[in-house]
């Protein structure tokens, strides 16, 4: 309570940006957020508890997809924008590996109850020491208003047009009730953003949340009723009053659960690991990939080292197995590798690609969009893939099953008739192996013996090394005899 004598300082909250430049030199905005909608009330809420409490500094916000998908513009601390309904996820990862950070999940109905209500679920059970604040306007707003799992009955929305059909799509999801029924979650509570008396309840809930969390109390849940005139197709006014009339019945307001008092906080959370341990922590136990010493290139041309490779075909021609091959040989060279691989829908005739990154430094990202090296096994992947190499790349493509020519003139197009001498060989299926020996002879990446050395490491069938080795060198002989 303030006494006469106590100032109120009305101010900007400091966790707030002063001004909201979405993109340098465009235009200042008040927010993003129309006129009427709650998600300014909320961060304002959020960030004075957050300058009072001390917590900007530590403080993670997790932005989700939806109206507020643009949490990082407006809130000073640190930030990650989450894929739709995932944020509980994310949270999860920051809340582990910075135990001492303060992390909020900031989450849409159609965000947390619709395609992450697995992730909210599975948060809230394991009891993670995060705070998830839910912004129930009953609709997915910034799609333009469509039904949610918690639209109310007979609710008009722009794919309920005639008002929402329970029998058809389920009665309103309650999810603060739904998630009090788990052991884990220690305090949930849903508030209301429409006049001062209940705005400041959701003030002080969201202050009861946060200060659990730095508590080291457990989960927080703090569901909050919006308003969303645009989507709604009402004013401010209208939409306020139909926030009271109808939202306040079906989803009452109220404590579901609150264990905080007698809740002991968690044990004091570990130091995490300082990032340069990773790699040993990653590496433990790979006593084959044990790193001898550093990677070198030797003599391999510039242009061919540190590739980023796109292997690419149909199910069956072992397009995967010949990444992880690839992949088994450069680490055996101390190399960094990432091997990602994509599957088709289909195990069998439908199409596979993989992606191997190999590098003298840890690799960061594992996926490829412009590959320095395809190979491609049949027409389809040439198509696909063709046009991405970077230019003055390398494209290798099976010249027994693609039939068109190579259309890009700067690249360097190597045509391996890889099934065709697979078949001579006696087995089609070693085209993979012959590609891959033809690949390394072109560049002076790695030898045939460093080859073997992986199959015998990874060939569980010994009657098929012997085949495996023949394709490999036929690979070798092949781009030896036509350069
Ligand atoms: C996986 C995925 N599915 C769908 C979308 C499209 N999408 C973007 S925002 C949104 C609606 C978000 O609604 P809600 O979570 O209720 O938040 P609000 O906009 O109302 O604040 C949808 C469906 C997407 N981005 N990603």
């Amino acid at each position: 309570m303030n006494t006469v004598n106590e100032q109120v300082v009305l101010k900007w909250p400091e966790s707030l940006y002063s001004e909201f430049e979405r993109k340098p030199g465009e235009e200042k905005r008040a927010t993003h957020y129309c006129p009427g909608c709650s998600h300014g009330v909320i961060h304002k809420l959020i960030a004075e508890a957050m300058d009072d409490f001390g917590i900007r500094d530590r403080t993670i916000f997790v932005s989700p997809v939806g109206c507020s998908v643009f949490g990082y513009y407006y809130f000073d601390c640190g930030n990650f924008q989450a894929a739709h309904g995932r944020a509980p996820a994310v949270a999860t990862g920051a809340k582990r590996s910075r135990p001492d950070s303060i992390v909020i999940s900031y989450q849409g109905d159609g965000d947390l109850a619709a395609i992450g209500t697995n992730n909210i679920l599975h948060a809230a059970n394991r009891g993670e020491n995060i705070t998830v604040f839910f912004v129930n306007n009953a609709i997915y707003g910034m799609t333009g208003g469509q039904m949610a799992p918690t639209t109310l009955e007979g609710q008009k929305t722009s794919t309920s047009p005639t008002g929402r059909d329970t029998s058809l799509t389920g009665k309103p999801l309650h999810m603060s009730e739904l998630l009090a029924t788990l052991d884990a979650p220690v305090y949930i509570e849903r508030v209301a953003i429409t006049d001062a008396k209940h705005i400041l309840a959701a003030r002080k809930a969201v202050r009861k949340a946060l200060q659990t969390q730095i508590d080291r109390k457990g989960f927080t849940f703090v569901e909050i009723l919006s308003t969303c005139p645009v989507g709604w197709k009402m004013d401010p006014q209208e939409a306020k009053g139909w926030l009271e009339e109808n939202m306040m019945k079906v989803f009452p307001l109220g404590v579901f659960k609150d264990q905080v008092k007698e809740t002991e906080p968690l044990p004091v959370p570990v130091t995490p690991i300082p990032a340069e341990e990773v790699p040993e922590i990653l590496f433990k136990g790979m006593s084959a990939f044990e790193r001898t010493g550093e990677p070198d290139w030797g003599d391999v041309p510039e242009r061919y080292r540190e590739p980023k490779i796109k292997v690419a075909g149909f199910g069956g021609q072992g397009i995967l197995f010949l990444g992880a091959l690839l992949s088994n040989v450069a680490l055996r060279k101390n190399f960094h590798v990432t091997w990602l691989p994509a599957y088709g829908p289909e195990s069998r005739g439908g199409t596979a690609n993989c992606n191997v990154v190999i590098s003298t430094r840890p690799v960061a990202a594992p996926l490829i969009t412009e590959p320095e090296v395809v190979m491609a096994f049949n027409g389809p992947s040439m198509d696909r893939f063709e046009p991405l190499v970077e230019p003055g790349g390398v494209l290798m493509y099976n010249s027994s099953l693609v039939s068109q020519e190579p259309v890009r003139d700067d690249i360097e197009n190597v045509a391996v008739p890889a099934t065709g001498l697979a078949v001579e060989l006696g087995d089609g299926k070693v085209a993979n192996l012959i590609m891959l020996g033809a690949y390394l002879s072109h560049t002076g990446m790695f030898t045939e013996e460093d080859v073997n050395e992986a199959l015998n490491a990874v060939i569980k069938y010994k009657e098929m090394l012997e085949l495996d080795r023949k394709a490999v060198a036929r690979g070798f002989q092949y781009i030896r005899e036509s350069q």
